[in-house]
């Protein structure tokens, strides 16, 4: 059994090694069923095969291995997280999580437990490609099929994406967990500045805020921006301007409110033209759904506001609407443990990240560990860890699953 320093550091490796595959020169973007995802499973399957676990790709092009429990029918313990990644992504999101289930396998050298453990590589979590997250964690609790009619920006829909993978969109239903489930433990980045403000490595994740994603689109008058008096101007870009400076000062004004335009997409797109329409994310988050879901709805009728005063026109599509999820408190006690028995502090904190451990809790007990991030960077290529606080993680998966194993010996 390979030492845990020895293991902590063939994980930062791995991480940084899988970085590389990007279908964007420059910077890594690994979308849903992305060329260069292909080489992350090669990878990540060549592991699993010298760990014994058999990889195969669901219809989801989810990545999965099974390392069985000491028994034939042993119930199956969860471990993973996602491969995909934003735009311009640093190396640890998603991936470490997937990365540090494998090592954890590892660690245990070939000795069974009384549940088996499967490592899932999520195909799709961050919602980049079709607007709509948890792609992948969704086909294992049975609600992907709504899934299959959604079209990227080339219009090419989930069911033509996932034939084109080589895989079958009619052998999802063989995607979902089965009975016998122990859980899903996920360990990821916190994305955040808090466990780095305490000086801590690890966090224990309570609960997941709830999220809502929507596509906001501004409709005015495209016309040429030399002749066009100011006072005869329908300009949807204006227009989208005034309303996201709004969107801000509301989630300025609201304690735990954060809300978000990440993306703008200005028609027809010329210097010379005025926008004669705006295409806006919006990204909304709270611990309490009540406030998430009136801030979204007061954010609206500012749009509505925003438009009627310029004579724009206003549409809106909710692409999700999740609500907080709060971890399973026997699971999430017993990762509390786990940590306290490294000698560590045991800090329990809230995710504003979205994850897909709130998708797997549709099915199953979840626990979330975090691992600290410095410069509370994420989503960017300065993302990092601390070996020291990998190597943490791992003492306290390995003690979770030492515990587990007392509670079902
Ligand atoms: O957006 C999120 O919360 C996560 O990183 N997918
Ligand atoms: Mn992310
Ligand atoms: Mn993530």
């Amino acid at each position: 059994m390979p030492h845990l320093q020895t293991l902590t550091s063939r994980a930062l490796e791995a991480c940084r090694y899988l970085w590389r595959f990007s279908e964007e020169k420059g910077r890594t973007t690994r979308t849903f069923l992305s060329a260069p995802m292909k080489e992350v499973h090669q990878h990540l399957g060549r592991w699993m095969k010298q760990l014994g676990m058999h990889p195969r790709l669901d219809a989801m092009a989810n990545l999965r291995g099974i390392y069985a429990g000491a028994k034939k029918d042993a119930p199956v313990l969860y471990l993973g997280s996602h491969l995909d990644t934003v735009p311009g992504a640093g190396a640890y999101d998603g991936v470490l999580g997937v990365v540090l289930a494998l090592s954890l396998v590892e660690a245990l050298g070939g000795r069974r437990l009384p549940f088996a453990i499967e490592v899932v590589g999520f195909s799709e979590e961050e919602g980049v490609r079709f607007g709509v997250p948890f792609l992948g964690s969704r086909a294992l609790v049975g609600r992907a099929g709504d899934l299959l009619q959604l079209r990227d920006a080339g219009g090419v829909s989930v069911a033509d994406a996932i034939l084109s993978f080589g895989l079958d969109p009619n052998d999802l239903y063989l995607a979902e967990v089965g009975t016998g489930v122990l859980g899903y433990l996920e360990i990821h980045i916190e994305q955040g500045p808090v466990l780095e403000s305490l000086d801590l490595p690890l966090g224990v994740v309570q609960s997941i805020v709830g999220q809502s994603r929507l596509e906001v689109r501004f409709r005015g008058k495209a016309n040429h921006a030399g002749t066009t008096p100011m006072h005869l101007r329908h300009d949807a870009l204006a227009g989208a301007a005034e309303w996201i400076h709004l969107v801000e000062k509301e989630a300025q004004d609201e304690p735990g409110l954060v809300a978000t335009v990440g993306q703008i997409k200005a028609l027809p797109g010329a210097g010379n033209v005025i926008a004669g329409e705006v295409q806006a994310s919006l990204d909304v988050r709270h611990a309490e759904d009540e406030v998430r879901t009136r801030a979204v709805a007061h954010l609206i009728t500012r749009a509505q506001q925003a438009a009627q005063r310029r004579g724009l026109e206003l549409a809106w599509e909710t692409k999700l609407d999740h609500p907080a999820v709060p971890c399973n408190p026997e699971l999430t006690e017993l990762l509390a443990q786990a940590v306290e028995q490294t000698g560590r502090k045991v800090h329990l904190m809230p995710s504003g990240a979205g994850h897909d451990a709130m998708v797997m809790a549709e099915k199953m007990p979840v626990a979330m560990l975090f691992v600290r991030s410095p410069g509370g960077v994420s989503h960017h290529p300065d993302e990092r860890v601390l070996a020291p606080d990998v190597r943490a993680a791992l003492e306290a998966g390995l003690e979770f699953l030492v515990l587990l194993e007392k509670t079902h010996a």
